[in-house]
């Protein structure tokens, strides 16, 4: 079973009236409101879509999160089931300050094939390597970049890692230094921080580093249809966490999770700009029409696009 190609432009639409939404609240300093507003337009419209739809990646909780919870069952159930992620607003900072890079950001696949990521934080890398053993989460950093320069045929000093701006990272930040690879620091936003390695244009060869164990499932349904190496290893800190991993069938607290063990079947990956990035453009408004830009992949048909959507308002 696939996912219809007609559904591309239909997640395309979904994430492109929420970043809309959201966009009328950039740069006002409520990270809540333009959360709010995007959280709101996906919910409205994936309620629209022919589809059984279930939220496996969400705002959280039922007792956390009014809409778009885990576990909540979206669309007019009608068609196919689907699981479904969601950061309907990726980078909230981003878009309360107006600055680049905030996104809206959708996750779709076959119904049990997407893997239901609990809120802690994840070690993540990514690169855009085919084969196994070049890069992985278990070789040093120095072993890693090794291999990524020889894999590439470019000097260290030539390769570029992107990375959160975290003092948690400041050991492997200080490691790529003394290797002069380049270091392309991100303050928020490592949905995008991970595509970053699927196009020569970014200009990004490795991504690396821990956020958020949502994020990285998302980054990694769109790695999928590029190809792309991407590794995963949950870190539960907490004794709640722990707790709510063995609730969710996690019982191995520290395995290292494969691309496919992520996802397994076939999937749509939207990410639209709500301000632009590097990723994509944001919103750009005028008149009664609205010019939005969307990164999407659809792994069975090898769609691997950005879409530029002019819409009414
Ligand atoms: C990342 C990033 C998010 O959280 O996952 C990060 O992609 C990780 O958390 O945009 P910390 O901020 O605690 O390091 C965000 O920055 C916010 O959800």
């Amino acid at each position: 079973m696939t996912i219809d190609v007609k559904f591309i432009d239909q997640f395309v639409n979904v994430t492109s009236k929420a970043a809309l939404a959201s966009s009328y609240l950039v740069g006002k300093k409520d990270k809540i409101a333009a959360d709010k507003a995007a959280v709101d337009s996906m919910r409205e419209e994936l309620n629209k879509l022919n589809i059984h739809g279930k939220i496996v990646i969400g705002e959280g909780e039922l007792d956390e999160a009014p809409m778009l919870y885990i576990g909540e069952e979206l669309g007019q159930m009608n068609g196919p089931h689907f699981d479904i992620a969601v950061d309907p607003l990726e980078g909230t900072n981003f878009a309360a300050n107006n600055k680049p890079g905030a996104l809206s950001v959708i996750a779709v696949s076959e119904k049990n094939s997407l893997f239901n990521a609990p809120e802690t934080y994840m070690e993540k890398i990514a690169a855009k390597v085919k084969e196994n053993n070049v890069v992985d989460l278990d070789y040093s950093i120095k072993k890693n970049i090794y291999n990524l320069s020889e894999y590439l045929n470019k000097e260290p000093s030539k390769l570029t890692t992107c990375i959160l701006d975290r003092p948690r990272h400041n050991e492997i930040i200080n490691e790529l230094k003394s290797m002069k690879v380049n270091v392309k620091l991100i303050t928020d936003g490592d949905v995008s921080g991970a595509l970053l390695v699927t196009e020569e244009k970014y200009n990004v060869d490795l991504f690396l580093g821990t956020g958020g164990g949502p994020e990285g499932v998302l980054a990694a349904t769109a790695l999928d249809t590029f190809e792309c190496t991407f590794q995963g290893r949950f870190l539960f800190k907490t004794e709640k966490d722990k707790n709510r991993a063995n609730q969710m069938g996690i019982n191995d607290l520290t395995k290292k999770y494969e691309l496919n063990e992520i996802i397994s079947g076939d999937s749509i990956f939207c990410a639209t700009g709500i301000t632009s990035g590097d990723l994509v453009n944001g919103i750009f408004i005028q008149d009664s029409e609205y010019l939005s830009e969307t990164f999407v992949t659809h792994k069975s048909s090898n769609t691997k696009k950005i879409f530029k959507l002019k819409n009414k308002i």
